[in-house]
């Protein structure tokens, strides 16, 4: 900072002006911040989900074209929610700047911009699904807060500018104290509260706490991975994916908290008597474990957006039974707490021979945040989008030519099976081998008939059947393996599985959208000498 008082060459003093503009762009920047913080606080009172930041973040992930989203992911990948966010956060400090500099040039102009920029962030946060009743109230408060601190802000700035054109180096002083400390007060304060708010609203503590205490009945039944399922090579994906390993792909900005004691579920729409069923009335149905993979539309040939789990859970086609679908009703639309559908075919629900489940636990334990805690969606054979919606909380029946899911507007199909596929999970690409003997092994799954068999092609050469680890079922993939005499060099290998039915694995590339990649995978390795 510079000094504000000079000395002239004739022994008095002149005082220096400020440099009004970068103040009066810091009193936006600091203003809204108040905005923020205030709307935090009446956030944790009386509507947790009511965050201005996270509302907006979420309604532009709603919004954002396919390939940009895409684009986002390649990007940033697994943070490109940390970067919207960033982006978001970095958009209003400029766009409050600007604001602050327009107020002191134009006097209210810029608490107009304040204005309609915490009215946009209302909107935002009034159109999220689960906006409580008083949604509204945090961010107008807090508007209404950001704008008065604008307008003391620049009037002080203003005086101190006035006092500074003069000759009263008391006066400028004080004045300059006062745009200061009202400013930095101001500031230190918003930081303060708003961070502390948001934790506090962000905590999952309770819930946390409700998940740590749940203790799920016993299962029925259970699944036993069989000896010669899992291979341990070195590479090779184990054939039960971990928890923490396990992939997640949702449009959630935060992890949704779903209390077990408060969660409802509904079923209603074509149905002859709409039903509710608490946690305990669902889980008192009766557990059972399943052996399912998962896996993403969004997954490349090759790619590693799939997992398998044994999943504990509980029939959907019993809870449809209880409400009685209706007959010409197609599709079960299931939403989350979050806003969040997906449209899946009721056949494919109601099938006696294939088990979609609520899951309640993955890997023996409940459910985590991420993957859905306290009731998910688990259908053996169709892409995640259109069947395995978390945090689930409603399946309305209806029909494919009535209502529509999350992705069904932005390029994806209505309705995905899952294609099936194989890959090579050793050797890498990039990651070169010593000649001799070598294991070329990787997964392979085709839900919901199962694998029959996975060949493999080197440099073109003949396709030789590989080897199976033993599955655990046909929901689930499986483990392949070639053993390979590898000759220094370049080698190409190409791999394709085949299913029970006898079907070959497609041939023909096929970009994810609108409903799965296609292709064989063809990888490069380098083997020394
Ligand atoms: N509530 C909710 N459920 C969702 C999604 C979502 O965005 N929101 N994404 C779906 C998609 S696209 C996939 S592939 C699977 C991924 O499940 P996972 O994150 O447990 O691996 O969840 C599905 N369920
Ligand atoms: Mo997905």
């Amino acid at each position: 900072m510079t000094t504000d008082i000079a000395a002239k060459a004739d022994g008095t003093t002149k005082v220096r002006r400020p440099h009004a503009w970068i103040w009066a762009a810091l009193s936006g920047v600091v203003s809204a911040a108040a905005l923020l913080a205030v709307a935090e606080v009446f956030a944790a009172l009386v509507a947790r989900s009511a965050s201005p930041v996270l509302a907006v973040g979420s309604f532009i992930v709603d919004i954002v074209p396919r390939p940009l989203k895409e684009l986002a992911i390649t990007l940033f990948g697994e943070t490109d929610k940390i970067a919207l966010l960033a982006g978001v956060g970095l958009g209003a400090v400029v766009a409050a700047a600007i604001a602050g500099a327009l107020e002191y040039r134009f006097r209210f102009v810029g608490a107009v911009l304040l204005g309609i920029g915490g009215i946009l962030a209302t909107a935002a946060i009034l159109t999220r699904a689960g906006a409580g009743a008083l949604a509204w109230l945090p961010p107008l408060l807090g508007t209404a807060v950001g704008i008065a601190v604008l307008l003391l802000s620049i009037a002080r700035l203003r005086r101190w500018v006035a006092a500074a054109g003069g000759r009263d180096a008391q006066t400028a002083g004080a004045n300059r104290r006062q745009f200061l400390l009202f400013t930095g007060i101001t500031a230190v304060g918003a930081v303060v509260v708003g961070i502390g708010a948001r934790v506090l609203n962000a905590t999952t503590a309770s819930v946390a706490a409700a998940r740590d205490a749940l203790r799920l009945p016993a299962a029925r039944s259970t699944v036993t991975v069989p000896e010669g399922a899992n291979w341990e090579i070195d590479g090779l994906t184990p054939i039960i994916t971990p928890n923490d390993d396990f992939y997640r792909v949702d449009t959630a900005l935060t992890v949704p908290n779903v209390d077990p004691t408060t969660w409802r579920l509904s079923i209603e729409g074509m149905v002859d008597t709409p039903i509710e069923l608490s946690f305990d009335d669902l889980v008192g149905m009766g557990l059972d474990e399943y052996g399912v993979t998962l896996t993403c539309v969004s997954n490349e040939v090759g790619g590693g957006l799939v997992g398998n789990a044994i999943w504990t859970g509980i029939p959907i086609r019993d809870v449809l039974r209880m409400a009685g679908v209706q007959g010409d009703a197609d599709m079960v639309l299931s939403e989350s707490v979050d806003g969040y559908t997906a449209s899946t075919p009721l056949s494919s629900l109601t099938d006696d021979n294939l088990d979609a489940i609520f899951a309640v636990a993955m890997n023996g334990e409940p459910l985590p945040f991420e993957h859905g805690f306290p009731v998910r969606m688990v259908v053996p054979g169709l892409y995640g989008y259109v069947s395995a919606t978390k945090w689930v909380t409603k399946l309305t029946v209806t029909r494919f030519d009535k209502d529509q899911a999350y992705w069904t507007p932005r390029g994806y199909a209505a309705e995905a099976p899952i294609k099936m596929s194989s890959r090579v999970d050793t050797p890498k690409i990039g990651t070169p081998i010593a000649a001799g003997s070598v294991a070329i092994a990787g997964m392979a799954w085709a839900q919901p008939v199962g694998v029959q068999k996975v060949e493999v092609s080197i440099d073109d050469g003949d396709w030789q059947e590989t080897q199976l680890s033993t599955p655990i079922n046909d929901q689930s993939w499986v483990q392949w393996k070639l053993d390979w005499n590898a000759e220094p060099g370049s080698h190409y290998i190409a791999v394709r599985a085949t299913d029970k039915d006898g079907n070959l694995q497609v041939q023909d590339q096929a970009p994810i959208a609108p409903d799965g990649s296609s292709g064989w995978q063809r990888t490069l390795v380098t083997v020394s000498s």
